[in-house]
């Protein structure tokens, strides 16, 4: 029943259906189904075969562009849901969190920022094309713990390093700590660029992030 469910779901993805992939959102927390589950199981791997059938040519970019919508829809019944968790817990942290410049790649980190948003840490979204120095302008402003930086093109990737390059420029890359992620990105690219870690999906990026901040405060209680 549940793994019918899953399947719609990945269905109104691949078919660029927002109104069948609201609909179904709004019965899963209706049903009292979790929304990460909905999201795992359903509307990511939707997205992953719009992926692999783009690459084969037997879909389009206008085709691409109705499954973001799909998402989008089916995100805008789930986030609440997810949100709601965050307001019960102590603030566990500030990021800063962006796609990277040339990127216009946004769903998988706004999915990181509502996750990290529902596990009580403060989320401050630059949004798509970001520039190095606006993470590190924004950074620099909230006093962040964290900036998580995005990317889904092989080209843009390279951007990421610029991010780390750009907050040791500005002197701040001892007090913020820098997470990557994307499609193309792997544990091994992160440390070639100095990242403090790397996250393969949204919940990863929490128990990172949890990480991260852990690694913070012993720097600040280590004795000299
Ligand atoms: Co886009 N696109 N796209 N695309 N796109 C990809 C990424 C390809 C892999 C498709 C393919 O060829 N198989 C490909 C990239 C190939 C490459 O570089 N090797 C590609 C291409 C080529 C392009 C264009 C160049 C197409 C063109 O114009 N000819 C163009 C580029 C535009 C640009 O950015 N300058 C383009 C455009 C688009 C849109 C606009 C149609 C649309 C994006 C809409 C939007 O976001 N508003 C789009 C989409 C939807 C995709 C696919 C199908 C899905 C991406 C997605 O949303 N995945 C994608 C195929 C794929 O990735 N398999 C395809 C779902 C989310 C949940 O996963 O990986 O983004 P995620 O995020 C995860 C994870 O990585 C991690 O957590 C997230 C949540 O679990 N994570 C982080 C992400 N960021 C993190 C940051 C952290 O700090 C920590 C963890």
């Amino acid at each position: 029943m549940l793994d019918d469910t899953f399947c719609a779901m990945r269905q109104s993805i691949i078919d660029g259906a927002p109104d069948t992939a609201s609909e179904l959102a709004q019965r899963t927390v209706a049903a009292g189904i979790e929304p990460l589950d909905a999201i795992n199981n359903g509307y990511v791997p939707g997205m992953q075969a719009v992926g692999e059938q783009f690459a084969q040519g037997k879909m389009f970019l206008p085709d691409m562009m109705a499954s973001a919508e799909a998402m989008r829809a089916a995100m805008a019944v789930l986030d609440p849901e997810l949100k709601k968790l965050g307001t019960e817990r102590p603030m566990a942290g500030v990021v800063v969190l962006g796609t990277t410049k040339g990127d216009i790649h946004e769903i998988g980190k706004i999915l990181v920022g509502t996750l990290l948003s529902a596990n009580g840490f403060r989320v401050h979204d630059l949004g798509v094309d970001v520039a190095g120095e606006k993470f590190a302008a924004k950074a620099r402003e909230l006093n962040a713990d964290i900036v998580g930086v995005s990317a889904l093109l092989t080209t843009t990737m390279r951007n990421q390093r610029s991010v780390v390059e750009t907050l040791v420029k500005a002197g701040l890359r001892s007090q913020v700590k820098v997470m990557v992620g994307g499609a193309p990105v792997t544990r091994k690219w992160a440390e070639e660029i100095g990242a403090d870690g790397y996250a393969k999906d949204a919940m990863s990026a929490v128990g990172l992030a949890r990480t991260l901040m852990e690694q913070k405060a012993q720097l600040v209680t280590e004795p000299v």
